[in-house]
């Protein structure tokens, strides 16, 4: 009888395991940078590193420099998470909640629709992965793309 109670023991315990962490455990991980040397026929730079904490990061993204009318998309990995959205200051940020698809390197990637009055087009980012906020700052123009490696540890 004591067996089966110690099974059944694991099974409770197993199975009070949140979901989130059995599926981050199925996530696949990439243990190296996947930026693609290019996208959309633009180079593409890296220009940082963000290390976070957990999978689900809240992002938000304003004017760094002048307010003088940058127009971007942001990509994370292949996806398109802000679409033409233009910058305005640090008082009106557009935010926005992400899941990232990999455990390891994701990437997130400024397109530039523009660079505004004053080139190039500026973007500062800040990234809350619930534990802490990292600030940092991207840069792109139309002939290349900033990229930052966003890895979850
Ligand atoms: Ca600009």
């Amino acid at each position: 009888m004591k067996p089966y109670k110690n099974y059944i023991l694991v099974l409770f315990v197993l199975s009070i395991l949140s979901c989130e962490i059995i599926d981050d455990v199925l996530t696949e991980k990439n243990e190296f940078s996947i930026v693609p040397s290019s996208s959309f026929g633009r180079d593409n730079y890296i220009l940082g590193t963000v290390y976070v904490e957990s999978r689900k990061v809240t992002l938000s993204i304003w004017d760094h420099g002048q307010i003088d009318g940058d127009i971007v998309s942001i990509y994370i990995n292949d996806n398109l998470i802000i679409d033409n959205w233009e910058l305005s200051g640090s008082n009106n940020k557009y935010t926005v909640d992400v899941e990232l698809d990999y455990r390891g390197y994701n990437y997130i990637l400024l397109y530039a629709h523009n660079e505004g009055d004053i080139p190039p087009n500026t973007v500062s980012i800040s990234i809350d992965d619930g534990v802490t906020m990292d600030d940092f700052i991207l840069e792109s123009n139309l002939e290349s793309n900033g990229t930052i490696d966003l890895v979850v540890e």
